[in-house]
């Protein structure tokens, strides 16, 4: 069979559009595929829920790609290796409590696992907005990540969600939206943003997790946003907090979601 390159056009436009519009709508929208935001979709995806990843970038895995300074090791403790021991992930000891696992080999196979149990990623896409209704966050305002580095003025388009988590990291991308566009508190104590601290790993660990919680109505916070949003330190190289929080927020969404 000769291959065709007008079918192979057509099939990538059909199928993309046929994707992008079944997503839509859906349960949950993430915004961020780092290691919290890829945790995150596979505990909701395996729970049966649709859930879509926004993300900038054309690869995934934000932050843990280049473990530390681009050495592309990661570090765990003992609750962290638990996480990478659910999708079978080869892990070292290197002193009692501490577990390295090469980077790239996490990355894939959390990313593989979340898609496989139904999330879908939508990579190069940025999210520049969000939608409220009833003083709830109901959607994402997307848009090319080149049309936003170019500066084209082009509108975006727009996503429903059931719930928004915000796992873009150290920028707090969708919560300094809400911040500055909405009449919106959130659960800081400011009610704002509050901005990360200067590193501590073990403090910014355990925080982590506790900082994983829902911050005003239709969105959640996890992985470094968290720390960020409620004035946390940094942690560096070290992933677990990031597992750990992205399962966190998905037992929080499918909790939520069965007492509705
Ligand atoms: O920063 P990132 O890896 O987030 P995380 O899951 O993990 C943090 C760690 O990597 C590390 C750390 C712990 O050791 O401190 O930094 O909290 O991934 C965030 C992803 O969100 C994307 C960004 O490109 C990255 O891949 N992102 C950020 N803003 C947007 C976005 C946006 N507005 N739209 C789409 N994607």
């Amino acid at each position: 069979m000769e291959l065709n390159e007008i079918t192979i056009t057509k099939a990538i436009v059909e199928r993309f559009s046929q994707k992008f519009l079944e997503y839509t709508e859906v349960d949950t929208a993430i915004v961020g595929a780092g290691p919290s935001g890829l945790v995150a979709a596979y505990f909701l995806a395996k729970a049966g829920k649709k859930v879509a990843i926004f993300e900038r970038k054309l690869s995934i895995g934000g932050g843990m790609w280049g473990g530390g300074m681009m050495f592309n090791e990661i570090v765990v403790q003992e609750e962290g290796k638990e996480i990478l021991d659910i999708f079978d992930i080869n892990t070292r000891e290197y002193k009692p409590g501490y577990y390295t696992a090469d980077a790239v080999e996490s990355v894939t196979t959390i990313c593989s696992y979340a898609t496989k149990a139904g999330a879908k990623v939508f990579n190069c896409m940025s999210v520049e907005d969000v939608m409220i209704r009833e003083n709830r966050v109901t959607g994402l305002v997307i848009t090319w990540s080149p049309v936003e580095a170019a500066g084209l003025h082009v509108d975006p388009l727009t996503i429903g969600a059931g719930n928004v988590v915000d796992t873009t990291g150290h920028a707090n991308e969708v919560l300094r939206v809400i911040e500055r566009k909405a009449d919106m508190k959130l659960n800081t104590k400011t009610g704002k943003v509050m901005g990360e601290r200067s590193l501590w790993a073990d403090k910014a660990e355990r925080l982590t997790i506790e900082n994983t919680k829902k911050i005003c109505p239709g969105v959640f916070v996890a992985g470094m946003s968290a720390n960020a949003a409620f004035g946390g330190p940094r942690m560096g190289p070290i992933f677990g907090g990031m597992l750990l929080s992205g399962k966190k927020v998905a037992e929080l969404i499918i909790a939520e979601d069965q007492n509705r």
